[in-house]
Parts: structure tokens; sequence; C-alpha cells
């Protein structure tokens, strides 16, 4: 087979690029290591930046988010028994969408499906060869026959543990990570939430965080200890333990109901430099990781996506290489902002087990530093609605 860009991943990141290049008559393939089906039924990622919700538009994917999303124009912070409401469009113009991620892959899917997009499911040992020449090509199995792709470009958009980032090699590819010595359990349930908006919420316990898909459907999560399994947690138990991280009007109000999903992730931050090498791009997780608070992993996978697909577009249409030289550059410039932002976000919500009182106290006066200042409220607002590509 042949096609113009090869897209290793059938997540969001590569599902976006996929669409975005067919608006433009750029032809692409889709391998995925999974069914469709296992793909839609992770629970991850509900809010999405303004750059995300602009490039579903420009996709032609943003009829049923703009239908069934909630535009969110602020959010919460509490500490202990205080809360304060941290304001974006006052603070910055622009809101942020709440949709699921679950939901922006289905319209992804839906739309692929729609307009002859070319999507394998279920490959196997992908291998990326000759990313260093003008001719690169992928190579892969689907129910035991060997099948080999020849394209111009290959985007690398298969997650942490994907192939793509591991075919850099080991002399080239520098790794940065951070492991926080702790997980978020997360638990899905068909309840009211708790509050019209999001809680971020610091308690000597730990963080948790109040969330949302729709009016009927709750995410919530509490930091958790990083050996822990989500078999020792019933749904009893999540719950008595999110009350007492809320304040106390707040867990008062919270709706209980059995969980429809339970599960624990780590929190890590990662970034891999340089994001290209030769004809093959990293994008999205199998470039960096955040930790979760601030909500930065899928939206930083979308701001790669807005430079490839510009890059690409910029080769394809004007003859130019100029962008597809400075990928990395300008992908990996965003990308440690957001790196900075979710990093000193989980740092100054959780509790790190061995903390000192004074490290505590830093936290508590970092917090309401934040609730009595103008500007740390805006250079926040500015993060967490997302910096402009
Ligand atoms: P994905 O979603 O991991 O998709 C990669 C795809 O590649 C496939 N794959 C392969 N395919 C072919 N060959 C191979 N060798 C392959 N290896 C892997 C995989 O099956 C998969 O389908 O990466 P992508 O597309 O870059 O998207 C990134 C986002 O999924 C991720 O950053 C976010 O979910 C992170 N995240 C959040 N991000 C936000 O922006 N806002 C949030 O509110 C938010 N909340 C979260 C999150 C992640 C979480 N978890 C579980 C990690 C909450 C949680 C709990
Ligand atoms: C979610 O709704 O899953 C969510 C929201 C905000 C975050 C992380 C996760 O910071």
């Amino acid at each position: 087979m042949k096609t113009q860009v090869a897209i290793i991943g059938g997540g969001p990141s590569g599902l976006l690029l996929s669409q975005l290049l067919h608006t433009r008559g750029i032809d692409s393939i889709v391998l995925e290591r999974k069914t469709k089906d296992y793909v839609l039924s992770r629970i991850r990622a509900g809010v999405l930046e303004r750059g995300l919700v602009a490039l579903m538009e420009e996709a032609g994917v943003a009829e049923r988010m703009h239908r069934e999303g909630y535009p969110h124009h602020g959010t919460m912070i509490a500490y202990g028994d205080e809360m304060f409401r941290l304001e974006f469009t006052k603070h910055t113009n622009h809101s942020v969408m709440i949709y699921g991620q679950t939901e922006v892959t289905r319209d992804l899917y839906e739309m692929r499906e729609k307009t002859g997009g070319k999507i394998e499911y279920n490959v196997e040992d992908v291998v990326i060869n000759d990313a260093k020449t003008d001719a690169p090509y992928v190579t892969y199995r689907v129910a035991g026959e060997e099948r080999r792709i020849d394209c111009d470009f290959i985007a690398g958009c298969d997650g942490f543990h994907g192939v793509s980032r591991k075919t850099i090699p080991e002399d080239v590819r520098i790794e940065h990570e951070k492991v926080y010595p702790f997980g978020w359990l997360g638990v899905l349930s068909e309840t009211p939430p708790v509050n019209e908006e999001l809680i971020y919420a610091s308690s000597e316990r730990g963080f948790a965080l109040c969330s949302m898909r729709n009016e009927n459907l709750s995410r919530y999560y509490v930091q958790c200890d990083i050996n822990d399994r989500v078999e020792d947690w019933s749904d009893d138990a999540f719950w008595a333990e999110l009350k007492r991280r809320i304040p106390a009007d707040q867990a008062a109000n919270l709706v209980t109901g059995p969980s429809i999903e339970k599960s624990i992730a780590p929190l890590r931050s990662f970034v891999v430099e340089p994001m290209q090498w030769g004809r093959l791009f990293l994008c999205g997780d199998a470039a960096h990781i955040v930790p979760p608070t601030g909500a930065k992993g899928l939206n930083t996978a979308a701001s790669d996506v807005n430079y490839l697909y510009n890059a690409l577009r910029d080769f394809y249409e004007k003859d130019s290489i100029e962008g597809i030289d400075g990928y990395s550059q300008k992908a990996l410039a965003r990308v440690w902002k957001a790196e900075r932002f979710s990093w000193w976000f989980s740092s100054m919500m959780h509790h790190f087990p061995g903390q000192n009182p004074f490290e505590q106290k830093m936290k508590i006066a970092e917090l309401e530093f934040l609730r009595s200042n103008t500007a740390a409220q805006q250079a926040m607002a500015e993060n967490y609605v997302g910096l402009p590509y």
C-alpha cells in the first residue's frame, strides 16, 4: 500500500491528524493495535482547551461537542474548608469545554468512517523503516499476514507505550522524567455532579477532584498510594475518602452511587527530545506525559497535531519544508510550558509522602496568595484555558 502520511496509533492524536489532513486532501492510513471498541472504552480526559475546540471545528467534527458539551468559565479551588473560584473568561476572554475524550474519539471515528478514512485495527509488530530517508515505510502484521505501507512521512501517535519513540536511536533520544510517589483513583458514576464547575481540592489527606461528563454522569478522583490496587477500594471507601477531602458543605451535597468504572493512573512528567527523527514525527503521549492535574495531556497532544498538520500542509501545498524542519522545536517549546504548569499545579495540590510541616505551610501560602492576587489568578487562568499555539 501507498499513502502520504502513515499514522501509527488510532487514539485522539492519530485520528485528529488523519481527519485534519483529509480536509486538505492529504491521504493517510491509521494503524491501531487494538479494536475501536477497546479504544472507546478508555475513560480519560474531560476538559478541552480552546485550541482543541478550534481544531475539532476545523476537522468538521465539532457539531455534537457544541450541542452536548458544557463551556466552563471558571473552576473551584479548595483547601480544607476554604474554596474560591478561579475565573477563566474574566481573566483571559476564553473558556474551556467539558466534553469527554471518549466522545472526541467517537466523533473522530465516525467522521473518518463517513469520509472513507483508512484505519487498520488489530495491527501487530509495527516497524518503522528508513525514517532518515525520503522513502520511509512501515511494516506490520494483521491476522498473521505481513503488510507494508510506503509513505512520505510517519506520524508516531501511538501513546507512551508505543513503538515510535523507541525507533529514535538511543544516542539521539533524550528522555526527561519525574515519577510522582502517588496515583489517582478515578470513579465514574451515574450521579449528578456535586457542583456545576470542577473542584480541585487539596487536603492534608491528599488531593481530590470533582469533575463531570454531563448532568447525570460524574467523574471523581482521589490521590491514592502508588501501590494501591483498584480491588482494594470499595465504592463506599472511595466516597468516604472523597468526602473527607472536599469542603464540608460540598461533601454534604455529594450524591453517591455505584461506580460504573474505576481505575488507578500513576502520575508522571515525561518529555522526549527531539520529537522528530528524519521523517518520523512524534505526537501526544508518544512524546510526553503530564500528571493530569490541570488537564493538559490530551490538550498538549492536540497542539502537537496542530503544528504537524500545518507543517504537512506547508509541505504539500507550498512545497515548503520550513514547518517540517521546525516541528520539534516548535512543539517542544509549548510542551515544556504545559509540563511546568502541570508540575506546579500538582505540587501545590497533592500531599507528598513524608512532606514536613514547612512544606505543608508553603502549599497553603501559595494557595492563599493565588486566592488573593489577581496577577497570579490571571497567570493560572491563561495556562488552564491553554496557551496560544
Ligand atoms: P493514546 O490515547 O494513548 O493513544 C495511542 C493509541 O496508539 C495505540 N498503539 C499502537 N497502535 C499501533 N501500533 C502500536 N505499536 C501501538 N502502540 C499503541 C494505542 O492502542 C492507542 O489507541 O495517546 P494520544 O492519542 O497521544 O492521546 C493522549 C491522551 O490520551 C492523553 O494525553 C490524555 O488522556 C491524558 N489525560 C487528560 N488529558 C487532558 O487533556 N485532560 C484531562 O482531563 C485528562 N485526564 C488523562 C486524564 C489521562 C488519564 N489516564 C488514565 C492516563 C485522566 C486520566 C485518568
Ligand atoms: C476528568 O474529568 O477526567 C478530568 C478533569 C480535569 C483534570 C483531570 C481529569 O485535571
